[in-house]
């Protein structure tokens, strides 16, 4: 931008300043610091930043909804460890961002939330502007971290700050308010540029303490029955050699966590997944790496882990008050992943004695029979389909495109799908994560589109598929490689409910019986197929997977195959007082 700033009487230019703005700034810092994409929703104050942002080269992919667009950065931010950024609106656009920045949060998942804003002098007396609202404070306590920007010559930092606070340390959710007035600010252009920071070493490592290394080193070496877990956050570390190489060394037994399976193939002999039962009750030493003792592990302790006092933990966590959460921890280690492994397998040296054939024979014993019980589910061709007949398909097509990604959400389809379907490499599992949140599914599925170029699979539960379905559209208008499969058994869990009331209206549980899903996605000029049977199921997923085209697969599913919640029915509260046939 130029302005003329002083002309002489005859009309001669005698000073010309280049000038910027703080639309401009936030687009600057954003490139020096390597986002080549920002997922967003239009509308004032941002509306010629994402456009602004599209003329200066970034991608700017718009959503239907600003959920979507926030999940589409979170998981963004986690398969590349760099912060993805979500652009909304003020209030209402802002509030609904927020719950992706909170589930991010939750997921260590780095990522930014940057929202236009109304004037502070309005918002503070509560004059009522356009859209009000006291964003930063209510961001606060669901995210990492919250900035304000007042003045243009601060864009470059508040940028700097919020990359730096949502990748460095344990990873999470970053907001970024710019109120309206700051876009349009004015200033010399040269001040401007050098006013801009480039993150240095964003994610500085973190290098264990060799006392701490070698009491870890000192507990494994002492176990009989050790076992390792893997979590999301080891997929996310991006250590996928050395952690390879520590498991394979020690020969230990490892199940990985829902989003770190295929960090090591789910065939790798050393996979215990097919016998975690038996591994959590036996093992007397268990290693975390990246992962929480919380309710997906039932916080380390009660019937699934044995008696009290036998197990010792070791815990490999960059955040050290993870740190006894739930249970004593034996061994700490705190430290980035990729140093903490590093420095076990140095410490390890050569003459590592890997765990006796008694232990691993009986887990190989319990796994073989636990195939076998599968392989007779797995096998049987049933129509109309259970989850069992379906799924079979979908791990065959996964099997055979390993470097696809596989997005999964529902409650039995995905306890389901997370049994059934092998994994093969890193980081190409994305599902509900920490808080078990429905509607990650097409802001996922998107992203994954975007940041990896890789055909995606997502299979939905047509429960789960109705929070974001909307985003068809975007699939449709971007033109990405996405099919999406749509378990559709009538309803949430199973499509039988009853009313019990009255009957005047549906089940609480159920939806339209017969839906077509598949003709959602023709209106937007995608492929729909609709299915009944396994044999139909595998073509239609085939041509979408080989031809890239968006395409929606119904696939009609029992409405009587399902349970309650899926696998965790366990944790629904129960009314003593329940009608007959209430869940
Ligand atoms: P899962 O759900 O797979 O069990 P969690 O989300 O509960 O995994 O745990 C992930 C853990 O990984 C978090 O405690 C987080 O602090 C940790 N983490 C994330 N990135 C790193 C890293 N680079 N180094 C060490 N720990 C990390
Ligand atoms: N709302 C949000 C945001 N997250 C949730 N987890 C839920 C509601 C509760 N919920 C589950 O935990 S699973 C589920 C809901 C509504 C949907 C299950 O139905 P589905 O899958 O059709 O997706 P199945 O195959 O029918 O079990
Ligand atoms: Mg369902």
């Amino acid at each position: 931008m130029s302005a003329t700033l002083e002309q002489t009487p005859g009309g001669q230019t005698v000073d010309e300043t280049e000038l910027t703005d703080g639309f401009h700034l936030v687009i600057d810092a954003l490139k020096l610091n390597g986002v080549k994409t920002i997922y967003n929703v239009p509308g004032i104050p941002i509306t010629d930043l994402g456009r602004l942002a599209q003329a200066e080269g970034m991608r700017v992919i718009s959503f239907r909804h600003e959920q979507n667009a926030g999940n589409a950065a979170a998981i963004a931010g986690w398969l590349t460890k760099s912060p993805g950024v979500c652009l909304t609106v003020s209030a209402p656009g802002f509030l609904n961002g927020l719950v992706a920045l909170a589930n991010a949060t939750t997921n260590c998942f780095p990522m930014i939330l940057i929202s236009g804003s109304s004037e502070r002098e309005i918002v503070d007396l509560q004059q009522g502007d356009y859209e009000e609202m006291d964003q930063l404070a209510i961001a606060k306590p669901l995210c990492k971290a919250a900035f304000r920007v007042l003045h243009a010559a601060d864009i470059g930092i508040g940028v700097a700050r919020a990359i730096r606070a949502a990748v460095s340390g344990r990873p999470g959710g970053v907001y970024l308010d710019l109120p309206g007035k700051l876009l349009g600010q004015v200033m010399e252009a040269g001040a401007g540029r050098r006013s801009l920071v480039k993150v240095i070493d964003p994610a500085p490592a973190q290098i264990p303490a060799p006392s701490a290394v070698d009491r870890a080193l000192d507990v494994l070496r002492g176990a009989l029955r050790p076992l390792i877990i893997l979590g999301k956050g080891a997929a996310y570390a991006q250590a996928d050699n050395d952690i390879r190489a520590l498991v394979e060394k020690s020969g230990i037994p490892f199940i990985p966590m829902s989003m770190a399976k295929g960090l090591l193939p789910d065939l790798h002999p050393q996979c215990a997944a097919a016998a975690r039962s038996t591994v959590l009750l036996e093992s007397d030493v268990v290693m975390m790496i990246g992962a929480r003792l919380n309710w997906l592990l039932s916080h380390g302790k009660g019937r699934q882990w044995g008696p009290p006092g036998s197990k010792k933990f070791i815990h490999i966590d960059i955040e050290p008050r993870e740190m006894d959460s739930n249970v004593e921890i034996a061994a700490p280690l705190v430290g980035d992943i990729g140093s903490c492994v590093a420095a076990l397998l140095r410490g390890m040296g050569d003459d590592w004695k890997q765990p006796s054939a008694e232990w691993t024979g009986s887990i190989n014993a319990k796994k073989e029979s636990n195939i076998a019980r599968m392989a007779t589910r797995l096998g049987k061709n049933s129509v109309p389909m259970d989850y069992h007949s379906a799924l079979r398909v979908l791990r065959d097509v996964i099997k055979d495109r390993p470097d696809a990604i596989l997005v999964n959400e529902g409650a039995n389809t995905l306890d389901q799908a997370r049994g059934v379907i092998d994994m093969y490499q890193p980081r190409k599992r994305l599902d509900v994560g920490t808080w078990g949140v429905m509607g990650i599914g097409m802001g996922f599925a998107i992203a994954a589109a975007i940041e990896t170029g890789k055909p995606v699979l997502a299979i939905e539960g047509d429960s789960a598929f109705g929070f974001s379905g909307m985003e068809v559209e975007t699939i449709c208008r971007y033109n990405l490689p996405i099919c999406v499969v749509v378990f559709n058994n009538d309803g949430i869990y199973r499509g039988d409910g009853v009313n019990l009331g009255d009957g005047t209206d549906p089940a609480t549980t159920g939806f339209v019986k017969g839906a077509r899903y598949d003709k959602m996605i023709e209106g937007f000029g995608g492929v729909g197929v609709n299915v009944t049977t396994p044999d139909e199921l595998k073509l239609a997923v085939d041509a979408a997977m080989d031809s890239g085209k968006p395409t929606l697969i119904n696939a009609v599913i029992d409405p009587a195959a399902g349970t309650e919640s899926g696998n965790i029915g366990n944790l629904n509260p129960k009314s003593a007082l329940s009608k007959k046939g209430a869940a």
